[in-house]
């Protein structure tokens, strides 16, 4: 029997329920799909940075590697860890190390989820650059609570970053209705922005069977909102799909519904699969929190380590779970009640 190393990381708040609910899930349909998911739990969270001073070990990096793939939940916990320490102790430095650098987000309606918009036909995946941009951590503060603090936060581009995500982008376009939104800011930010304009144009002559469209991040946005249903495949950098993403969210529903896949397309590393919310402290004590984002990136997981049939069975389940009016509005189901739905639905 076929067996997977799956790293859990259940992080801070609402991302510990959630995982639990997914992994409940993701091992029933292993069982019914005839292989094993073989689990670890790393504690690593805000918690763990107040008793050792640091998101996860020093060789945490190194004991991932191990493993064929990572189940996370959210990271977070504002009142005890500053957030941008927590976001870069544990979750870039992980997408990083591992080369994950397209951030897979679909953004559809399920059955039975009502979105804000009248359009309902929509289907877009949204593919964030997920390793440097502006997200890449490099700047610094000077004259720190002084009247003149200066603070600098540099985006750095790479042409083989850009170009790979880019590339990855119209291979998933290709793959899909053959259109892609290329987002950038190219009109105000007048050098990494225009690299990815051109980069997109080069690559476009290698894809003539893609639609390519260029877009600033502005107009994108109220596109998403106005014509949702004329959009198939977005890719922005890291900051932009970041926005973009939680927009996307919203439309499909709440964030309740949004998975995310952070992919390592060479296989060289494990990828990372996480809801895109993050740990919600203000509800995490209420056992409210939709588990449906986690469980659906738990089936892009399952798809990635090359178990579709079982990664359809979990969607299918997710749907008729929704069709049927559980876990569709937000807050008014608990966590344990959809689980509970979802776990009959699988065949
Ligand atoms: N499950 C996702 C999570 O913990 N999100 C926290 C967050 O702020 N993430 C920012 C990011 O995805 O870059």
């Amino acid at each position: 029997m076929k067996v997977y190393k799956i790293a859990q990381i259940p992080g801070d708040g609402v991302g510990r329920d959630v995982t639990a609910a997914a992994w409940a899930v993701l091992t029933k349909a292993a069982e019914a799909g005839g292989f094993r998911l073989e689990g670890r739990e790393f504690p690593w969270s805000c918690k763990f940075y107040k008793e050792t001073g640091a998101m996860m070990p020093a060789d945490g990096i190194e004991t991932l590697r191990g493993f064929d793939a990572i189940l996370l939940g959210a990271v977070g916990w504002p009142a005890e860890v500053p957030d941008s320490v927590s976001l870069h102790g544990l979750l870039l430095p992980i997408r990083k190390a591992f080369v994950q650098y397209a951030n897979i987000r679909p953004h559809r309606l399920l059955p039975g989820v009502q979105g804000p918009l009248k359009a309902e036909g929509f289907d877009i995946l949204c593919i964030r650059e997920n390793t440097e941009g502006e997200y890449s951590g490099a700047g610094g503060r000077v004259h720190q609570g002084m009247d003149n603090e200066v603070a600098v936060e540099t985006s750095i581009f790479t042409r083989k970053g850009v170009e790979r995500i880019i590339r990855f982008g119209f291979e998933q376009a290709r793959a899909r209705r053959g259109k892609l939104a290329s987002v950038t800011k190219s009109n105000a930010q007048k050098y990494s922005m225009v690299l990815w304009d051109e980069i997109t144009k080069a690559l476009a002559a290698e894809y003539p069977d893609v639609e390519v469209t260029s877009y600033h991040v502005d107009a994108l946005a109220a596109r998403m909102v106005m014509a949702p249903e004329s959009l198939d495949v977005i890719v922005a950098s890291n900051l932009f799909g970041d926005i973009l993403t939680d927009l996307g969210a919203a439309i499909q529903g709440g964030l309740g519904f949004a998975a995310s896949a952070n992919i390592n397309p060479d296989r060289s590393a494990p990828s990372m699969f996480e809801p895109v919310h993050g740990s919600a402290p203000d509800i995490s004590h209420l056992g409210i929190a939709n588990p449906i984002a986690a469980i659906w990136s738990g089936a892009m997981m399952l798809e990635h380590l090359g178990e579709a049939e079982a990664a359809t069975a979990v969607m299918t389940a997710i749907a008729r779970t929704t069709a049927a009016g559980i876990g569709t509005v937000p807050g008014e189901d608990k966590t344990d009640t959809i689980t509970k739905a979802v776990l009959a639905a699988i065949a």
